[in-house]
């Protein structure tokens, strides 16, 4: 296992983006947004980067395999000018494929190295806006009445007692899952982490859409076990609900969350504004506000206190060249909709 240096960035005071802010908000055409972040971070950068530019926003929320899908199948007739936020892999996908074009950003001088490394695996089609580590949140009522230690491993996740009451989404459509499978494949080697994954399976009560969903169900108690980006738990467990989030013993996997244009864009002068506004160290601050805790990618942008701390934990060394490849991406897909989802219960 290896810490990446990287994952050791301290707060850095939130330089104010003058440039931008100084900008005056007059009517300056549109920009159509797909957005794979929470709801309220979307609307949070949609809505200030109007504010700021005048530039009218048309923002849609999906997962990050949606936002794939939808991209392929536009891609005669491109609707969309810039797709942010989601997990890394399927951007790269989506860059391989020629569904998104090449840019370079000002910015990227204030990037960490792993924002960069997307950019430079997407054949600068795709850049890391934050980062964050996969893991579960666990009910801790729910986990005590069933009289279950509290759950440290993905290991502990197999315990019989939690017979439907874990929840993780369906990686076709979530970018969430996706990193779920290449984690597991990537820790414990394929055939040991599809026999994980079948294991698992007898567990789970359904897989959802969007990936960050059963760590609300979690919270709410009406799963004991949600498996989810490690931030995507502590936004209830900040608010106060009885759900841990935990960072799996064996090591585990993370995204580079990040940003690519459209290829085609219809608004692509407006798409690249967008594209350098966001890198900006003031318009990532916009993420903890709107309660969402990743590691920015811009050296100068504030952490959020509430970040778990990825440089403690054992991440594994994750291959987004490889995971995010078109054909593994496609192989790992068709073999987890025939080997797992395709089980009976
Ligand atoms: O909630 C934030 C976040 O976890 O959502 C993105 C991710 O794509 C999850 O959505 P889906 O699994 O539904 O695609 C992450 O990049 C981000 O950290």
């Amino acid at each position: 296992m290896q810490k990446h240096h990287w994952l050791r960035a301290g707060l850095f005071a939130a330089a104010a983006s003058a440039a931008f802010a100084a900008a005056p908000a007059q009517a300056q055409g549109s920009l159509v947004m797909y957005c794979g972040v929470q709801e309220e971070w979307c609307r949070a950068m949609s809505g200030a980067f109007e504010k700021e530019t005048g530039i009218k926003v048309a923002m849609t929320r999906k997962s990050a395999g949606e936002i794939y899908a939808q991209l392929k199948a536009e891609s005669s007739n491109p609707r969309g000018d810039i797709w942010w936020g989601g997990t890394g892999d399927p951007h790269l996908q989506a860059a391989e494929e020629g569904l998104t074009q090449e840019y370079e950003s000002p910015a990227n001088k204030d990037l960490h190295e792993w924002a960069l490394a997307q950019w430079e695996a997407a054949k600068k089609r795709s850049v890391g806006i934050y980062a964050g580590a996969l893991g579960f949140g666990y009910n801790t009522q729910q986990i005590k009445a069933k009289g279950l230690n509290e759950p440290k491993c993905w290991a502990d996740l197999l315990d019989p007692k939690l017979k439907d009451d874990v929840q993780v989404a369906d990686p076709n459509s979530s970018g969430t899952a996706y990193n779920l499978l290449a984690t597991v494949v990537q820790l414990m080697g394929e055939d040991k982490g599809f026999d994980y994954l079948r294991a698992l399976h007898k567990n789970i009560s359904q897989y959802t859409k969007s990936g960050a969903a059963p760590a609300k169900a979690a919270s709410l108690g009406e799963t004991a076990v949600g498996i989810v980006f490690i931030h995507d738990a502590v936004v209830f467990a900040v608010q106060g609900d009885p759900i841990k989030a935990v960072a799996p013993c064996e090591g585990t996997g993370y995204e580079i969350g990040s940003m690519s244009i459209v290829k085609g864009a219809r608004n692509l002068d407006n798409a690249k504004k967008f594209y350098d506004w966001a890198l900006t160290p003031a318009a990532q601050a916009l993420a903890a506000p709107a309660k969402s805790y990743q590691v920015p990618s811009n050296k100068n942008a504030p952490v959020p206190a509430q970040a778990p701390k990825m440089s403690d934990m054992k991440l594994i060394k994750y291959d987004f060249v490889k995971y995010g490849s078109s054909a593994e991406r496609v192989r790992l897909l068709t073999k987890w909709d025939k080997e797992i989802k395709a089980l009976p219960k």
